[in-house]
């Protein structure tokens, strides 16, 4: 991270809680592991922290608290009641929070609470604004602020903005059900890097994207207008060093003696977690009940601690989650408890740290077993709490942390008869077990710590900041554009190379609707008219439609990528050293696979065959792709071709065509004073490569590129094209503004 930077951190709450007591403001800063690890930022020089300070503040003390807090670096945003149910408790807490975990029936759709959080994101993005400059840095957290990049990036387009999600981002087929995706979308994707806890978030974020905003994404990286946005993983973590030492604190150390003997020494399970239904507490209580009634002869042996967490009851679902939990508490000791011994001890409250560090240590067991969780954090302080290595942790796959904790012993809380089973086994594994597979546990988490999670996710965002800047310096803008044009003024041969596909014209769904237009065809017909100019068009279409739709114009043209190629005025002529005899084979295979995919079809070109797949459904195409192209890739080595992933397509051609040995042909034949290269494809990339080294190359794009310059569409091209061959009626203007260049230099 770029230390001079300004960083500021925003989130729905402020890591403090205050109280107004006798007409005296309190002020209590939460010890919670994001506000440990962003501690080390927000307290420094003059960074911030903006959120609410999770109550309503009266108007007559605003001025009071807003002074306080910003004594230690903290920004209050004041909520009024109506926007805590609104945006908070409704939009953010009956919507997103129970559709992102996976329950749809839970979800409520609002239109009332939908423009409450437009409004709230809207003050949050407003008191960002009124305090950040350009050359800030802003991270803002979690679903309740998913609007807010989008409203800050359109009054501050340049500054860096980062976008991490604490809670589970869904599959498509989840995230499409809500009104608003788009919305949502369009809204997160003003950040520059957007975290998420796990791959799997990541990879249902991109396709949620491709499918619903149509946006166009490599890897994880998408580009949204010119701006190249970061899609990544960020697991979270734990301060692993401060849970170590609260573990052998002497407070924790009494707390556990008196623990045990509060459980008359039996083997301990515990369970920790906030009233939630994403926590699974009802199912996990079913599989205790199994696990007691398949094994008799450990009742009285092991004892369960539940603490359970207040939390949002007064929400229907929470309560009901509430009554249905104490029902089962009750039923399961009622069943099985004797004289001296309840199956259950259970806890609705909070604890302080040092007895849960003690509950921590002194479990046999501990199940965290959530339906759906972002990360879960209980996960990883139960391992750092385990000074003895002793101990086992019951994981559900479905919690963030299960792609790290690998060593865990990994359930589905769905299938309670294995789930029981699981308990039975973590309670009977032998004790070198134990310790292997928390040591292991143990190494990763302390590695993997609150503080490495932060300097990643800030080094990410500086090195896309890097990246767009340097982009930026790269893309044509009026001075480029205008030495260009008197480079152009003054070049007395000059020879330009131009694709056609994505370059003169925008791609279309049916190949053979890009036809060139009347704006088009004037542009080429105007430049390739001058009589200092070659225009060479340079295209992996076939020979016979580039004829067609440009045959009558006073151009050069390469078709195939280089295996034909005509001077204008003559005929098309085909490179003599090719063979076709690969093509029956890779034809019958790709065949086979265009049978199997709706909407995939074959290109056939003379020494080329390329595979289409840009009307199949979003998805499938790539995948058949990757299938054909797992296919045939030894026989494509063997038959020395190779094979070139396009656009939606792939083609399997000679491995001595391409465009760059082509355009060398032209190169070769004269001297020229003015040499220009454009493309949008990897497959110009070859031309690119085989320009001189003061010839002006420009990719149309975001991709990386051995290109000078960079442009943003077919549109942008051609208005340049337009300008140069315009510069020779304003060759006065031009003419003073070269003299003044060079004055300049
Ligand atoms: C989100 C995501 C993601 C619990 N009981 C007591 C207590 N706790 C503390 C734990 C832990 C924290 O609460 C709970 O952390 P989680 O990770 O489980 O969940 P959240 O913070 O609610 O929510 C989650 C996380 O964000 C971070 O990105 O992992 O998936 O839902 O630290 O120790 N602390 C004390 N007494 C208790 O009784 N002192």
């Amino acid at each position: 991270m770029e230390i001079n930077k300004r960083v500021i951190i925003v989130s729905n709450r402020l890591p403090v809680k205050i109280k107004e007591q006798d007409g005296e403001m309190t002020y209590h800063t939460s010890e919670g592991g994001l506000a440990t690890g962003l501690a080390s930022i927000y307290k420094q020089n003059n960074n911030l922290w903006i959120g609410w300070p999770g109550a309503i503040v009266e108007d007559r003390v605003k001025t009071k608290v807003e002074e306080d807090l910003q004594q230690k670096n903290l920004l209050p945003i004041f909520l009024t009641q109506q926007e805590i149910n609104e945006f908070y408790e409704g939009f953010s807490n009956e919507t997103i929070w129970p559709l992102f975990h996976y329950f749809p029936t839970y979800t409520t759709y609002n239109p009332q609470y939908w423009e409450s959080y437009k409004a709230v994101n809207q003050k949050f993005a407003d008191a960002i604004l009124k305090v950040a400059s350009k050359d800030d840095v802003i991270w803002i957290h979690d679903y309740q602020l998913m609007l807010v990049p989008q409203m800050v990036r359109d009054v501050l387009p340049e500054v860096s903005i980062g976008f991490f999600q604490h809670i589970p981002f869904p599959s498509y087929e989840i995230f499409r059900i809500l009104p608003w995706r788009k919305e949502l979308l369009q809204g997160v994707l003003g950040a520059d890097v957007l975290g998420f806890h796990t791959y799997d978030d990541v990879r249902h974020f991109l396709s949620a994207t491709t499918r619903i905003l149509n946006i166009d994404g490599m890897a994880n990286e998408l580009t949204i207008g010119n701006r190249k946005v970061a899609v990544d993983a960020f697991p979270i973590s734990i301060d692993y060093k401060k849970y170590r030492q609260i573990a052998e604190d002497n407070i924790t150390r009494r707390n556990e003696r008196k623990l045990k003997q509060l459980i008359n020494h039996n083997k301990l399970v515990i369970s920790i977690d906030r009233l939630d239904y994403s926590k699974g507490i009802i199912h996990r209580l079913r599989a205790y009940e199994l696990f007691l009634q398949k094994h008799p002869e450990l009742r009285g042996k092991v004892t369960m601690i539940q603490l359970v967490v207040p939390s949002r009851d007064n929400v229907p679902q929470y309560k009901e989650l509430k009554e249905e939990m104490n029902r089962m508490v009750s039923e399961i000791n009622g069943r099985f408890s004797t004289l001296g011994w309840q199956p259950i001890q259970h806890f609705y409250r909070s604890f302080p740290i040092h007895l849960l560090s003690a509950l921590y240590k002194a479990a046999d067991v501990a199940l965290v077993t959530p339906m759906r969780d972002g990360m879960n954090l209980v996960s990883k302080e139960y391992i750092a709490s385990k000074i003895d290595q002793k101990g086992v942790l019951v994981l559900s796959e479905t919690a963030g942390a299960s792609r790290e904790l690998s060593d865990a012993v990994l359930v589905n809380p769905n299938d309670i008869w294995e789930f029981s089973d699981k308990i039975y086994s973590a309670l009977n594994m032998p004790e070198d077990e134990q310790k292997r597979r928390m040591a292991a546990m143990q190494q990763t988490v302390a590695r993997f710590d609150i503080f490495n999670w932060v300097n990643n996710f800030m080094d990410k965002l500086a090195e896309v900041k890097a990246q767009q800047q340097a982009m930026y310096t790269r893309r044509i803008n009026t001075s480029i554009q205008q030495k260009i044009g008197i480079r152009y003024y003054y070049g007395q041969k000059r020879l330009i190379f131009l694709d056609y596909d994505g370059t003169l014209v925008p791609f279309h769904n049916q190949v053979d609707a890009a036809i060139p237009d009347k704006d088009l065809l004037s542009i080429l017909k105007k430049l390739s008219e001058d009589p200092h100019n070659t225009v060479v068009i340079t295209s992996g279409r076939d020979y016979n439609t580039l004829q067609a739709w440009l045959g009558h114009l006073p151009l050069d043209m390469i078709a195939e990528h280089g295996a034909w190629y005509r001077d204008h005025g003559k005929e098309w002529r085909s490179r003599r050293d090719l063979n076709n005899e690969w093509r029956h084979e890779i034809h019958r295979v790709m065949d086979m696979y265009a049978r199997r995919t709706p909407g995939a079809f074959i290109e056939e070109k003379s020494f080329s065959l390329a595979w289409h797949y840009r009307k199949v459904e979003e998805g499938l195409g790539s995948l058949r792709a990757h299938e054909l192209m797992a296919d045939i890739k030894h026989f494509v080595s063997d038959q020395g071709l190779q094979l070139l992933q396009g656009d939606k397509v792939i083609e399997i051609k000679s491995i001595t065509v391409n465009k760059g040995k082509a355009a060398k042909r032209w190169l070769e034949k004269d001297d020229y004073d003015f040499v220009m290269a454009i493309g949008d494809d990897y497959t110009d990339e070859d031309t690119f490569k085989a320009m001189p080294d003061d010839a002006i190359t420009i990719k149309v794009g975001n991709n990386v590129s051995a290109a000078t310059y960079f442009m943003s569409s077919y549109a942008e091209v051609r208005a340049l094209l337009h300008e140069l061959y315009m510069a020779e009626n304003i060759g006065d203007q031009l003419r003073r503004d070269a003299g003044i260049l060079k004055e300049a230099s």
